[in-house]
């Protein structure tokens, strides 16, 4: 039986709200930067179509994935002009032949988990969890489109959520 997958790029522009007064950070992991220049790129892209003014996009990169969560931890406690609204965690995890992409994954998903349950800004997942490098082109702008794309478009919406219930 043929799987349905989804595609990354695929949203409704009439679902997305007014970003144009939005400040977002985006942290991206260096590791397997072939695929996370095109996360990073395709976040940045649909950021902007949708309204973000290209100064209110701050990006920092970190060595790996596993520093994702201290990117984020750190640049979600700034406060006055350095303060963002949002932010999204970049990076692309590849399974080797060691345990190592488990505890990479799970330390990830765990920690921004933690930062996202203190209910302070949302912190979105965009981290590529694939068993092959193929896999992650595929989803980094190939195929099945860019989880960059859907870490923006979702980075977005949690930003209104927040701002409307504010
Ligand atoms: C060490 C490591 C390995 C084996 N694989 C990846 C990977 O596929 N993707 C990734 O983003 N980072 C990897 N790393 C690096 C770790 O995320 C981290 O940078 C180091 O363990 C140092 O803390």
């Amino acid at each position: 039986m043929a799987t349905q997958y989804h595609h990354l790029s695929d949203y409704d522009p009439a679902s997305i709200p007014d970003a144009s007064g939005m400040k977002v950070g985006i942290i991206v992991a260096e590791w397997n930067q072939d695929i996370t220049s095109r996360l990073l790129g395709g976040a940045r892209e649909t950021l902007l179509k949708n309204g973000v003014l290209p100064e209110n996009i701050i990006q920092r990169w970190v060595p790996g994935s596993f520093e994702l969560v201290y990117g984020a931890g750190l640049l979600a406690s700034l406060t006055g002009v350095h303060a963002v609204d949002g932010i999204i965690v970049l990076g692309s995890v590849i399974r080797g032949e060691t345990p190592h992409f488990d505890y990479i994954c799970s330390g990830v998903s765990e920690g921004i988990s933690v930062l996202n349950a203190k209910g302070e800004i949302p912190v979105i997942f965009g981290l590529l969890t694939t068993n092959t490098k193929q896999q992650a082109l595929d989803r980094a702008g190939g195929v099945l489109g860019n989880k960059g794309d859907e870490a923006a478009v979702t980075a977005i919406k949690m930003i209104a959520f927040r701002q409307g219930l504010r």
